[in-house]
């Protein structure tokens, strides 16, 4: 076979990211289509929640029955299309093991004895018990949790108005390391425009397998229409590195060290944006002065990354400049350095002069500062919903985020010391938890301790739509309807330009389950706080958001997926002027043709704070970026790293039948040389140990990863029975790790150390 390196790339990105329902898949959708097609058809556009992605989608019904799920057309930047797991949404609405009602636990909890009871019912019961816990210990001694999106603002909403401060989103699992040092560096989150991008150096963004649909095609389109080189440092050979120009097997959690090397580089043979640094940055000096220790020897003798290919790889990347970008990734957790690796990713964009150029980094382009621009209202301004004089709590989070990690957002806060508070009263005694879409068992660390944890509350309330692991040791499992049952607000998915999207019901929900808008007020006024509900329903908050705006509304409905305007840089002078052409009462451009001049960073001292005072007085030390050693393992352990696979969403999705069928199982990757010292051969059964926990499961032996490194794909091996798809098969990724949290991010921490030896 003749394929170059294009065509695989073509052939991965389509299975990865687009293709793999259509080739892989034939027998059960085909099977469906077959059966069902013959009725009157027609399509909703929504949006998908098979993973917090949340891409525009399409849905198809037949006679009242969804059967296939594509990628909304008006969604350029998608490309009208979703990935396996987006296809197979109707996988799990109709799967037969889906909960349906609301259950009640008899017996222990964990034993996974239940019984069906109504609504009303479940409602009473929570208002009894979390009122009670209100009277004895305060409101504050009930945590709230779920992951972000609109299913978090209702459950936030009626922790605020039952008074606990103590609501936690995914943040410390996942992206509170990038999102924490952009708002350091930046003072906000900013996106990167890798479909433009002519060289782009990737530390573990595995895009090809973690996917994000838009990001996923942007480099999938840099890659093959616009002859883009990638550069990927990780310790294994994941499908971003098979599909990159180069790929150096970094060692785990030294990222930091390369990437201070690149800027050394930059800045020691003077290949950085002089100008730019000098117009929008503070703290270059300091950061400069730092990082003349760092040089490529140095870091090659950390990272094992040659110190020529640093110095190499940094002169291609400026050559590039600004049409480059150092991507700063996703899901951190590698080390407790967290902070210092994403901002030393943002400092070697920094130097290149590259933000709100193409092919780098840019700022959202929300409404409100797009009119302001245009001179024009070009998008609707959409209103918030809220309550007035909602209660204050006096309490403090149980994760003090006020004291000790300044820069996470409250809505977020550092999940994991629900556990101290519950275990250790750290800093008082937590009783109840009510938690939703959000699985910590397999997701957070230390399993063991979270089991400990939901034995030892008062009330536990889970909602989910499976009895997921976490759900297991549940009081009262409330069913939410899938996302393809349910309507919701109005959402902003802007990106250059701005753009609004909309959930919308696709069909009618299966059995007795309600949406989360509707669960939580329900839950609220059964505890009389039906004054902070003011809303009757999704029509109301929906018409709220668009000021009675009836035919926006529909039009939002009928698309699905409304842009506006023209895509703005500003500092690309061709799209200024498209713009400046396009809305005559726009902001005149500065004399070089662009918005140079306007933009300006949401930090203390309105710059780029390539080093930042704040920090420093935040915490000590951390003012300039700065490498220190960790250490993430004992000297005779081997690192145990985790990533998504393609075909699963993180801990969610295994339960699915039709990518159950895909995978059901995550096999253990380990290198030939260390493989063959534990005399194991691939598919051999093995034990996987640490202090935290042990696992069986089996061996992968493969060249695809250094040989001082395992890898595991993570959401495997449930250990509850109701799954009976998922429970058991694999290794439990949470079971093995430690509870650790970084410094300044509050992350939790899923790499540590582990040994292996054939069970
Ligand atoms: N070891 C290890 N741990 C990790 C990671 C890792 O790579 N390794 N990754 C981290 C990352 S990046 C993240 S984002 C977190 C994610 O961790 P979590 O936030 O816990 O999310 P998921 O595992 O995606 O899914 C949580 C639950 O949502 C349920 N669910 C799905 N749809 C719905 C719905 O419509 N309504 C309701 N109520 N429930 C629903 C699923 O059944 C599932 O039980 O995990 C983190 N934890
Ligand atoms: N198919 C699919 N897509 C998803 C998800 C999913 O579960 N499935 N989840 C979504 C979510 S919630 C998120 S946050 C994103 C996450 O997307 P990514 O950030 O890409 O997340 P991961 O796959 O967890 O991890 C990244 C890679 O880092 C590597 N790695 C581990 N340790 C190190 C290290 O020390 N250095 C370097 N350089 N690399 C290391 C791992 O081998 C892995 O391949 O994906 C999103 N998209
Ligand atoms: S990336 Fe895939 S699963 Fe996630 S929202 Fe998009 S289509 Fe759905
Ligand atoms: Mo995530």
């Amino acid at each position: 076979m003749n394929l170059d390196r294009r065509t695989f790339i073509k052939g991965a990105g389509a299975g990865t990211a687009t293709c793999a329902l259509a080739s892989m898949l034939p027998g059960s959708l085909a099977a469906l289509e077959r059966t069902e097609l013959k009725g009157t058809g027609s399509e909703v556009a929504s949006i998908c929640e098979m993973c917090s992605t949340r891409c525009p989608i399409s849905a198809r019904i037949v006679n009242g029955k969804n059967v296939s799920i594509l990628g909304n057309p008006k969604a350029k930047s998608f490309g009208g299309a979703v990935c396996a797991r987006g296809g197979a949404g109707h996988s799990q609405l109709y799967d037969k093991q889906r909960i349906v009602k609301p259950l009640k636990r008899v017996g222990e909890r964990g034993e996974g004895n239940w019984q069906e009871i109504e609504w009303d019912e479940a409602y009473a019961i929570i208002a009894d018990n979390l009122t009670r816990i209100k009277n004895e210990h305060g409101p504050e001694a009930v945590a709230f949790s779920s992951k972000s999106g609109s299913l978090s603002g209702h459950l936030f909403h009626l922790a605020k108005a039952y008074g606990s401060p103590n609501t936690f989103t995914h943040a410390s699992t996942c992206p509170a390391g990038y999102v924490i040092a952009a708002k350091a560096m930046f003072g906000g989150k900013i996106k990167r425009d890798l479909g433009n991008s002519k060289y782009i150096i990737n530390f573990g963004h595995n895009l090809y397998e973690g996917i994000n649909m838009s990001e996923t095609r942007g480099m999938m389109n840099a890659q093959m229409e616009k002859g883009a080189k990638l550069v990927v440092f990780e310790p294994r050979f994941s499908i971003v590195a098979d599909k990159a120009d180069e790929w150096y097997a970094i060692k785990p959690g030294t990222d930091v060290a390369v990437a201070l090397a690149i800027c050394h580089v930059l800045i020691e043979e003077e290949l950085y944006d002089k100008a730019f640094i000098d117009r929008y940055v503070t703290g270059f000096d300091s950061f400069a002065s730092e990082v003349k220790a760092y040089t490529p020897e140095w870091a090659e003798s950390v990272s094992d990354v040659p110190a020529e290919d640093i110095r190499r790889i940094t002169r291609e990347y400026a050559a590039a400049a600004p049409h480059a970008c150092v991507d700063f990734g996703h899901r951190s957790t590698f080390t407790t350095e967290e902070f210092e690796m994403r901002r030393a990713l943002y400092a070697a964009n920094v130097l290149i002069g590259n933000i709100e150029r193409k092919g780098g980094l840019y700022f959202g382009k929300k409404a409100s500062g797009y009119n302001k621009f245009a001179g024009e209202q070009v998008a609707p301004v959409l209103a918030k919903p809220g309550v007035k004089d909602m209660p204050k709590s006096d309490a403090k989070r149980i994760d003090m985020v006020d004291e000790q990690y300044a820069m996470m957002w409250s809505s977020g806060g550092i999940y994991q010391t629900i556990l101290d508070s519950t275990l250790e009263a750290k800093p008082y005694q937590l009783r109840g938890w009510v938690m939703s879409r959000t699985n910590p068992m397999q997701t957070m660390t230390d399993r063991a301790r979270i089991v400990e944890t939901l034995k030892k509350l008062d009330f536990v309330v889970c909602c989910d739509i499976y009895i997921s692991e976490s759900a297991a040791y549940a009081d009262i499992f409330l069913p939410e309807s899938t996302y393809l049952e349910r309507d919701e607000e109005i959402a902003d998915k802007s990106g250059k330009n701005p753009a609004y999207y909309v959930r919308q019901k696709v069909v009618e929900p299966i059995g007795n389950t309600r949406p989360s808008w509707q669960i939580w007020k329900e839950v609220g006024e059964s505890m009389g706080l039906n004054k902070y509900f003011p809303w009757d329903n999704m029509d109301t908050l929906q018409l709220f958001q668009v000021g009675s705006d009836v035919a926006l509304l529909n039009k939002i409905k009928q698309d699905g997926f409304v842009s506006y305007g023209k895509p703005l840089m500003l500092r690309e002078r061709a799209m200024v002027q498209n713009f400046v052409s396009a809305y005559p009462n726009a902001t005149a451009p500065d004399g070089d043709g662009t918005y140079a001049s306007h933009l300006k960073f949401k930090t203390p001292s309105g710059k780029i704070e390539l080093s930042s005072d704040k920090v420093e007085k935040m915490a000590p030390g951390r003012g300039v970026i700065r490498y220190r050693e960790v250490t993430m393992k004992k000297a005779d352990e081997l690192f145990f790293i985790q990533g998504k696979v393609a075909v699963h969403t993180n801990a969610g999705s295994q339960n699915v039948p039709m990518l159950a069928n895909l995978m059901s199982d995550n096999a253990v990757w380990i290198h030939p040389v260390t493989a063959g010292l534990l005399n194991i051969q691939s598919g051999d059964k093995i034990r996987i140990y640490n202090d935290t926990g042990s696992e069986e499961g089996h061996a992968l032996v493969t060249p695809g990863i250094r040989p001082d490194t395992v890898f595991a794909y993570m959401g495997f091996g449930s250990k509850n029975k109701e799954l009976a798809r998922a429970t058991g098969r694999g290794v439990h990724c949470g079971n093995l790790l430690p509870h650790v949290t970084s410094p300044v991010t509050g992350m939790n921490l899923h790499t540590t150390g582990v040994k292996i030896e054939k069970a």
